[in-house]
C-alpha cells in the first residue's frame, strides 16, 4: 500500500481560473454570490482547493478572460497562496473577425490577427514561467462548401508551425480537437488523429490533449490515451464528464467507470508520474452548483478513479490475458474497480496533514461565507460571451 500512497500523495491536479467564475448555457449564465471579480480573487479560490486536497497546486489561465497588467506580479501572488500558473489557454474564438475561422480564416489579415494573439500568449508563458501552451480552435464551417477544407489545413499547420518555432526552452503547447459545437459541419480539429498528425509533423514540444467530453458519444477515450501515451504524444487532458455532448460537468460524475478505465490506461502506460509530463487539467463549468466545493469534488472523483486504477492487480491481469481468460482478466479489472478507496484516501490526508474529508473541511472552514460577504459589486467573473 505504501507506494500506492507515495504515488496518490505526488498526484497533480491543475485546475481551470474560468471554473470559478460565472459559467452557463446559451439560455442562462447564473450569477453566484462570492464570484471572484478577477484573476487575483480565481487564484485565491484555487488555491482552497489545493489547501483542502493537497493535489492541486497549479491553475490554468485562459487569455483575455484572464488579463492583468503584470503577468508576473500575478504568478508572485500565486506562489504567496502556495499554487503556480500552469497552463496558458488561448482564446480565438470570441472575437467577431473570427466568424469565419481563426487562424484557418480565409483572410489573411484575421489569420495574423489569431496567430498574434497564440504568440502573445507564449509571451505570458515567458512572463509567468508557464511551461504549457494549450490551442483550442472553434474553427469549422457549417455548410459544405462553405470553404475548403484541404485550405484550412494548410493556413492551420503554418500558424501552428509560427507558434512552434516561437516556443522556448522547457516549453511546449498543446493541441486540443473537438469533434463539433460551435461549427456544426466541419470541425478544423476534430478529432485525436487530427491533433496528432499535425502535432507529429511539427515536433516534440506538440503534443496532443484529450478533453473527455469532446468525442462522439460510444468513442473509447482509453484507447486513445493508451495509443497517444505509447507514441508518447499525450501532453494531457482536460477532464470533465458528460451524458451527451460537451456538457463540462465534473469529472467522474456522469461515467465513474470511463473516468477508472482512463486512468488505468495512465497508469499501465507510464502516463501518472510528473517525469511523464501528462498534465491532468480539469475543464468544466460549475453552471448551477458551488464553484470552489464542484472543484473539491472533482479533484476527490480524479484521485478515487486514480486509486482505483493503482489497485489492479496487474500481474494476476497479466497472467489471465496471458491465458486467455476472459472473464478471470474482467474479474480482476472490476475488483479493482469495485474497491472502496474512500478510507484509503483519508488516510493519506490526514497522513498529508489535511482533514481526511476536503468537502466537510471546506464548508466549516467558513471562506465562502467570507467571500459572499466580502466580493460585494464589481463585475463577476465569466465568459464574457
Ligand atoms: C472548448 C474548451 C477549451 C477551452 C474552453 C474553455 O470547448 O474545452 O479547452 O478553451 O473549453
Ligand atoms: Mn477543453
Amino acid at each position: 500500500m505504501t507506494d500506492i500512497k507515495a504515488v496518490l500523495r505526488a498526484q497533480h491536479i491543475e485546475t481551470p481560473s474560468w471554473a470559478y467564475g460565472n459559467s452557463g448555457t446559451r439560455f442562462k449564465v447564473f450569477a453566484q454570490q462570492g464570484v471572484p471579480r478577477d484573476p487575483y480573487e480565481k487564484l485565491a479560490d484555487a488555491a482552497q482547493v489545493h489547501a483542502h486536497t493537497g493535489i492541486a497546486p497549479t491553475v490554468a489561465l485562459h487569455i483575455p478572460w484572464d488579463k492583468v497588467d503584470d503577468y508576473a506580479d500575478l504568478a508572485r501572488h500565486a506562489r504567496e497562496l502556495g499554487v503556480g500558473i500552469g497552463a496558458i489557454n488561448s482564446n480565438v474564438f470570441q472575437d467577431d473577425d473570427y466568424m469565419l475561422g481563426s487562424v484557418t480564416n480565409p483572410d489573411a489579415r484575421v489569420r495574423r490577427k489569431a496567430t498574434d494573439h497564440l504568440l502573445e500568449c507564449v509571451d505570458i508563458m515567458d512572463a509567468t514561467g508557464s511551461g504549457t501552451l494549450k490551442l483550442w480552435f472553434s474553427d469549422g464551417i457549417n455548410y459544405p462548401g462553405q470553404d475548403d477544407i484541404r485550405a484550412r489545413q494548410d493556413r492551420l499547420a503554418e500558424s501552428l508551425a509560427e507558434v512552434y518555432d516561437r516556443l522556448g526552452d522547457g516549453q511546449r503547447f498543446l493541441l486540443e480537437y473537438k469533434l463539433f459545437e460551435p461549427a456544426f459541419y466541419a470541425t478544423d480539429v476534430p478529432d485525436w488523429g487530427t491533433a496528432y498528425a499535425h502535432c507529429v509533423r511539427l515536433g516534440p514540444k506538440a503534443q496532443v490533449v484529450v478533453d473527455t467530453g469532446h468525442h462522439a458519444p460510444g468513442t473509447n477515450i482509453e484507447f486513445i490515451v493508451a495509443f497517444l501515451l505509447r507514441e508518447g504524444k499525450l501532453g494531457g487532458f482536460d477532464f470533465n464528464s458528460r451524458f451527451y455532448a460537451d456538457d463540462d460537468l465534473m469529472v467522474g460524475a456522469a461515467d465513474p467507470f470511463q473516468l477508472f478505465r482512463i486512468m488505468y490506461e495512465v497508469v499501465r502506460g507510464g502516463g501518472l508520474g510528473p517525469e511523464a509530463g501528462v498534465a491532468f487539467m480539469l475543464d468544466q463549468c460549475h453552471n448551477i452548483e458551488p464553484k470552489i466545493p464542484g472543484q473539491i469534488r472533482s479533484v476527490m472523483n480524479v484521485q478515487e478513479a486514480t486509486a482505483k486504477a493503482l489497485l489492479v492487480d496487474r500481474d494476476a491481469l497479466t497472467a489471465a490475458q496471458a491465458a486467455g481468460d476472459v472473464l478471470g482478466a474482467n474479474a480482476v479489472f472490476m475488483d479493482a474497480f469495485n474497491t472502496d478507496v474512500r478510507p484509503l484516501l483519508a488516510e493519506l490526508r490526514e497522513e498529508m496533514g489535511l482533514a481526511p474529508d476536503p468537502m466537510a473541511a471546506y464548508a466549516k472552514s467558513g471562506y465562502f461565507e467570507k467571500i459572499a460577504a466580502e466580493r460585494i459589486g464589481g463585475q463577476q467573473a465569466g465568459w464574457g460571451a
